[in-house]
């Protein structure tokens, strides 16, 4: 097939799922042509069948705002006509929704059924989707489409409670390659470095440095664990949070114990370094990277928020704790990383886990969505 990809083009989970799922299209035969205002930091557009292209919103002094979602729907509507796509798959509800069914209005009265796949993945709908200045716009972009997926089934309830919604929604979880994620521990040079002799346990954050993911509770509760065993942190992002992040650390003299990584491209070469994740978001639709780090043999000490409990089994390849409960994260991560053996088995256990969303069950399911949505009998709702 043709596909028309939409995505942000940032370190975000939903960028990055976009990515991955175009590469995986990509290596089946499929042509993908991203449409964003800069390329996603995983694309690379020089695989076979991978293409890119740039939206630019033109500046004109009377503009106080550029006008992106005009000049987006105008480069869908070009893409679409001159690569002959069959389908549009949309992520991230704001604006890339309404673009794409705008340009699917368009498409129609050149004579072109492009129909329109969203795929909703959390902050879309959890927090700025709910706000009254965006809420008709998604809600009636949600109804629209031709099909609609979200990444959990908490957020799939979660869009039903928020808004109006007259339609099917599908769940299709978000997936890891398992090729590229799950590199022995010992090829991992900043491991080596850390703890050369396996007994400093090592603790890893990835995020974007935003307050929901609440990076502060990670450092109070490794402020705690380190005085019980020897262990490191290491912080991989970047975002608002960085600055006082950065500040508390110099201020609280903890600079040889948390190490502050900044975005990172390649996350697989990394995320094997270390022998427990922790996310403590007060939201969390799903938690990609909880699941790339379980794919690298990393058990999970996260939250009980949003989609996390559909990822990470407690007492097999991670624990559970309340949002905020700051002495369980403590009691949870000592059990976890005290006994070697017991540390063993969460990590067997985490990239078993893992397979169970191996991108080779999911990225089919997806494809029979184009197929179903592009049948000559669809009719849009
Ligand atoms: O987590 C973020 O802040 C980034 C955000 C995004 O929209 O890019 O991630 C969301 O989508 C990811 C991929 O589906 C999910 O794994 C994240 O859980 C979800 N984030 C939230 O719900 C806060």
């Amino acid at each position: 097939m043709r596909i028309g990809m939409l995505c942000y083009p940032t370190f975000g989970g939903s960028g990055v799922l976009a990515t991955e799922l175009g590469m995986a299209l990509a290596a089946r035969g499929h042509v993908l042509h991203f449409i964003s205002y800069k390329k996603p930091v995983r694309l690379d557009d020089t695989v076979p069948g991978m293409h890119y292209h740039n939206v630019h919103a033109e500046d004109y002094p009377v503009f106080d705002f550029l006008p992106y979602e005009s000049a987006l729907t105008s480069t869908l509507v070009d893409v679409a006509m001159r690569e002959q796509l069959d389908v549009l798959h949309v992520h991230y509800a704001i604006p890339h929704a309404s673009a794409a069914l705008f340009a699917h209005h368009i498409l129609k009265e050149l004579g072109r059924f492009v129909p329109v796949v969203t795929t909703l993945h959390g902050t879309d709908i959890t927090l700025v989707g709910r706000e009254a200045s965006y809420a008709p716009v998604v809600t009636y972009s949600i109804n629209h489409s031709h099909a609609v997926t979200t990444v959990s089934s908490y957020l799939r309830q979660a869009t039903l409670d928020h808004f109006e919604i007259r339609r099917e929604i599908d769940v299709v979880h978000n997936f890891v390659d398992l090729g590229r994620f799950g590199k022995a521990p010992t090829d991992c040079k900043l491991r080596q470095i850390l703890s050369p002799n396996g007994q400093t346990r090592i603790l890893m954050h990835v995020s974007n440095f935003r307050p929901i993911k609440r990076i502060h509770d990670i450092i109070d509760m490794f402020v705690e664990l380190r005085k019980r065993l020897p262990a490191k942190l290491i912080l991989v992002g970047d975002g608002p949070d960085y600055p006082g992040i950065a500040r508390r650390i110099k201020d609280e003299f903890l600079q040889c114990d948390i190490l502050l990584l900044g975005k990172q491209e390649a996350v697989e070469d990394i995320l094997p370094a270390a022998d427990l994740f922790v996310v403590a978001s007060e939201h969390e639709s799903f938690g990609l990277s909880a699941l790339e780090a379980m794919a690298c043999g990393v058990p999970v000490l996260a939250t009980r928020a949003g989609g996390l409990p559909e990822v990470i089994e407690p007492g097999r390849s991670g624990e559970l704790v309340a949002v905020g409960d700051v002495p369980d994260m403590v009691r949870q991560a000592e059990h976890m990383l005290a006994q070697d053996s017991r540390l063993l088995m969460y990590k067997a256990k985490a990239r078993l886990r893992a397979q169970q969303f191996s991108s080779k069950h999911i990225v089919p399911l997806y494809e029979d969505i184009y197929s179903r949505v592009c049948a000559a009998d669809n009719v849009p709702h």
